[in-house]
């Protein structure tokens, strides 16, 4: 059904067609803007309440992709496109993507829709029905922006025991010659990974991002989103996203001269109200298109190579991006659909309620939860580390763990969130994204953070009232998904201290741990919710 581009097609000599622009297609580049004709064709966008609710987004991430869509709108139409923008308060507004096409098609007569590849499976199924509903062709084309397609992705998964990122980040450092010295990694050393993780400290010289103040158009989509979307989690103020490729760029500009140098050796650190430590906070604007990743990271080589940023900075950050995002996007096409209902572990427990009232007394959790509540951002290690790692280690059900990181994250679209949350962080894909579960004590983030100085839990302790609710899971964890974890070769030394625990300890720590589970509270889906 995906078709590739063909490249010398322009669309000239066609019949007038309807091009559909997507909320996170928003790049001038994009493969279906580049195909049609601005004297011809007709750009469609549609803001409708189904993408909203699907699953409940947080408001500012509802906020974000309405008020760029938008500005996008605006900036086609100043070039002198013809752009159908149906707005969500619309009174003839249908709520959903078939019905708004179902309207327009009727609206401008046209026989011929131009679309880009949808990033979800989900819309994908629903475009499949679109030509003989509305007897009209449809021309599906992939989506470049990704610098691999869904099937070269499938002709180098075909015939491997194993999908590892390594090997395929290695692929993409060729294919892209990113940090390469002729056919050699830059450095000697593919990866720099293991120079990444330092503890950071609070100081006046912790790096901010580039906030844009919010202007009039966003100001109404804020309105908008505080009217129609009351109950979804999150606050919608301070709103300090970018809503334009411009303002994107500037938040860019600003990590690569203050945080860029050290984002490798910070990166898994965690500090109490510092949400955004040495990070990008790019993830929206990469996800929704007004960023472009291939360029975002020739412009990091290009500051390793002017010697303003070290080797393990860059490497480190381009290996998220060609790396890590580019690999999940191709598992998630390769594996779907089935991947969203995946449960190798059986985890049954619903989410505790604290996942979105943030009322807990674990201080990790606490601040995880509310920095997301508040910025609908948290970065990767508070989202494996602390949420994820819990989830997994009370055996919370995968499938509830995927909607709160799809709902609750502005840079949350199922093709990069799917893959991340149930295969990296739940282990609940048995280990297709990773050779082992990313299971930690409290230990770990001891480590990595300042949180556990401000808990009423103690780090220390693995059992009692006041010990530190993930030392115990984490034992527990291991314990009751023994069948199914300790054949792993890489879990055979803590499996080995478990045992060497004694009866005595063991039989203390599920004790711990069973009488915490029984104390959680699950989370009830408000009332009228899909
Ligand atoms: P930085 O740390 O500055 O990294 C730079 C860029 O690398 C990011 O902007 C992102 O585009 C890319 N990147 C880094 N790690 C990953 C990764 N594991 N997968 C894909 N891209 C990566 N990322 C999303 O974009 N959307 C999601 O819905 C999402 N859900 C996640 C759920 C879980 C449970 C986990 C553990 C991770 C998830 N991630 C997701 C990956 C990662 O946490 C975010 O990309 C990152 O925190 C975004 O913040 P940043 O832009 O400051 O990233
Ligand atoms: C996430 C989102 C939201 C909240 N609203 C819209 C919308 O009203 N119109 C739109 O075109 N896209 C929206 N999106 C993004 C879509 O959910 C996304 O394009 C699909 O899931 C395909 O990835
Ligand atoms: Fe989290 Fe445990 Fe530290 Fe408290 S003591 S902050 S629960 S890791």
């Amino acid at each position: 059904m995906m078709t590739d581009e063909k490249t010398d097609d322009s669309g000239q000599g066609k019949d007038p067609a309807l091009i559909f622009v997507l909320g996170d297609q928003l790049s001038r580049g994009l493969s279906a803007l580049r195909r049609a004709d601005p004297a011809r064709d007709v750009v469609l966008m549609v803001e409708v309440a189904e993408e909203a609710t699907y699953v409940r987004h947080h408001k500012k991430k509802i906020a974000f992709i309405f008020s760029a869509m938008r500005h996008f709108a605006e900036d086609l139409r100043a070039e002198g496109w013809t752009v159908d923008y149906v707005r969500l308060d619309d009174p003839a507004n249908s709520g959903s993507f078939t019905g708004e096409l179902r309207r327009a098609v009727a609206r401008h007569g046209v026989r011929r829709v131009v679309l880009t590849e949808p990033g979800e499976w989900r819309v994908l199924e629903a475009a499949r029905a679109w030509p003989e509903a509305f007897s009209i062709s449809l021309d599906l084309l992939t989506d470049d922006r990704f610098l691999c397609s869904v099937a070269e992705f499938g002709a180098w998964a075909r015939g491997r025991k194993q999908l590892r990122m390594e090997y395929f980040y290695r692929e993409m450092r060729r294919k892209t010659g990113l940090l390469m010295a002729g056919d050699e990694p830059e450095g000697g050393q593919w990866n720099y990974d293991a120079e990444n993780r330092k503890p950071a400290k609070a100081d006046l010289f912790m790096p901010r991002p580039y906030q844009p103040q919010p202007d009039a158009l966003t100001r109404e989509v804020m309105e908008l989103v505080d009217a129609r979307f009351a109950g979804h989690f999150g606050r919608l103020e301070p709103f300090r996203f970018a809503v334009t490729t411009a303002e994107a760029e500037q938040v860019f500009a600003t990590f690569v001269s203050v945080a860029l140098p050290r984002f490798g050796d910070y990166q898994d650190a965690m500090l109490r109200g510092e949400p955004w430590l040495y990070h990008s906070v790019i993830s929206p604007y990469l996800n929704v298109g007004l960023l472009d990743p291939l360029t975002v990271c020739r412009t990091v080589e290009a500051e390793y190579r002017a010697g303003r940023v070290p080797l393990n900075a860059a490497e480190g950050f381009i290996r998220q991006i060609i790396g890590w995002r580019e690999y999940v996007r191709g598992i998630y096409w390769l594996k779907m659909p089935g991947y969203t209902s995946v449960n190798e572990l059986q985890a049954r427990r619903p989410l505790p309620d604290f996942y979105w009232t943030g009322q807990t007394d674990m201080s990790c959790l606490r601040e995880a939860i509310g920095q997301t509540r508040d910025e609908a951002y948290a970065h990767h290690i508070q989202r494996l580390m602390v949420t994820g790692n819990f989830a997994m280690l009370a055996g919370i059900d995968p499938a509830q763990v995927h909607e709160w990181y799809l709902a609750v994250y502005a840079d949350a679209f199922e093709w990069v969130e799917a893959p991340n949350t149930l295969g990296m962080s739940q282990f609940a894909d048995g280990g297709l994204l990773g050779s082992k579960p990313y299971a930690g004590g409290g230990n770990y983030i001891n480590k990595m953070s300042d949180y556990c100085g401000s808990c009423r839990y103690d780090v220390k302790q693995r059992t009692g009232r006041d010990a530190c609710p993930f030392n115990a899971l984490y034992w527990d964890f291991l314990d009751r998904n023994a069948d199914k974890l300790r054949g792993n070769p890489r879990l055979g030394t803590v499996y080995a201290t478990w045992e060497k625990m004694g009866e005595t300890a063991r039989t203390e720590t599920r004790k711990s741990a069973a009488e915490f589970l029984a104390g959680l509270i699950a989370w009830k889906p408000p009332e009228g919710s899909p």
